[in-house]
């Protein structure tokens, strides 16, 4: 069975509920407080020196990290769960998986610990990440339909993703007044009875 290396509620949210989705098993270790110094960021940093979750144990001991490569391989064992391979939408669910960790995902990196990157204006840093993200989630809800998912009554694991990033900033009630296609999306997936469990244990619903 895999392991999850996560803590409740954070980017590996994302891949236990990809998983769960999925029906594949796994066993969850919590590594709350891996972001200061201490055992849980000495269990971590042996796997994944970047220090990041979601990072996975797989099956054979590799290690698995990046919630889009995480997501690719469960394709590979259901491929069933992103739009067939000759169907018109799976090019734009592949585009916008990646534009997900690729654009909005390093606005997390930069504003959650703006000390890091400046030393003068952390709070200006950690302000503009979150103008920036809110830009690009304008963006992405035009292009999403909630039909009741992103590309209809197909659930993908791009849902995942809209479920688990609408309960961080700028949170619930912006992503309910701005974004109306992301949040009902998200919405439609905390309705799933099968992921009712792991939503719960991440604080999601
Ligand atoms: N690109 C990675 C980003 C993962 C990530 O940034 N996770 C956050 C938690 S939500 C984290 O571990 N932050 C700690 C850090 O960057 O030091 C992915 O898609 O999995």
């Amino acid at each position: 069975m895999m392991t999850v290396y996560g803590v409740p509620g954070w980017g590996s949210a994302i891949s236990e509920v990809m998983l769960t989705l999925a029906e594949i098993p796994y066993k969850f270790v919590d590594v709350t407080g891996f972001d200061a110094e201490g055992p849980q960021r000495d269990l971590l940093k042996i796997r994944n020196p970047l220090c990041q979750v979601p990072t996975l144990v797989l099956e054979n001991g590799d290690i698995m990290t990046e919630t889009a490569a995480i997501a690719l391989m469960i394709l590979d064992r259901r491929p069933d769960l992103a739009p067939a391979v000759h169907h018109p939408e799976r090019q734009q669910f592949q585009r916008l998986l990646i534009w997900l960790v690729a654009n909005v995902y390093p606005t997390f990196t930069y504003a959650d610990y703006p000390e890091r990157w400046t030393a003068d204006a952390p709070l200006q840093l950690k302000t503009s990440c979150l103008e920036y993200r809110k830009s690009l989630y304008l963006w992405l809800n035009d292009r999403l339909i909630a039909e009741p998912y992103a590309f209809g009554e197909q659930l993908t694991l791009l849902d995942c993703y809209l479920a688990v990033m609408r309960s961080w900033g700028p949170g619930h009630d912006w992503f309910q007044e701005h974004t109306p296609n992301i949040s009902a999306i998200a919405d439609a997936v905390c309705q799933i009875p099968q992921l009712r469990t792991v939503l719960k244990n991440n604080e999601i619903i």
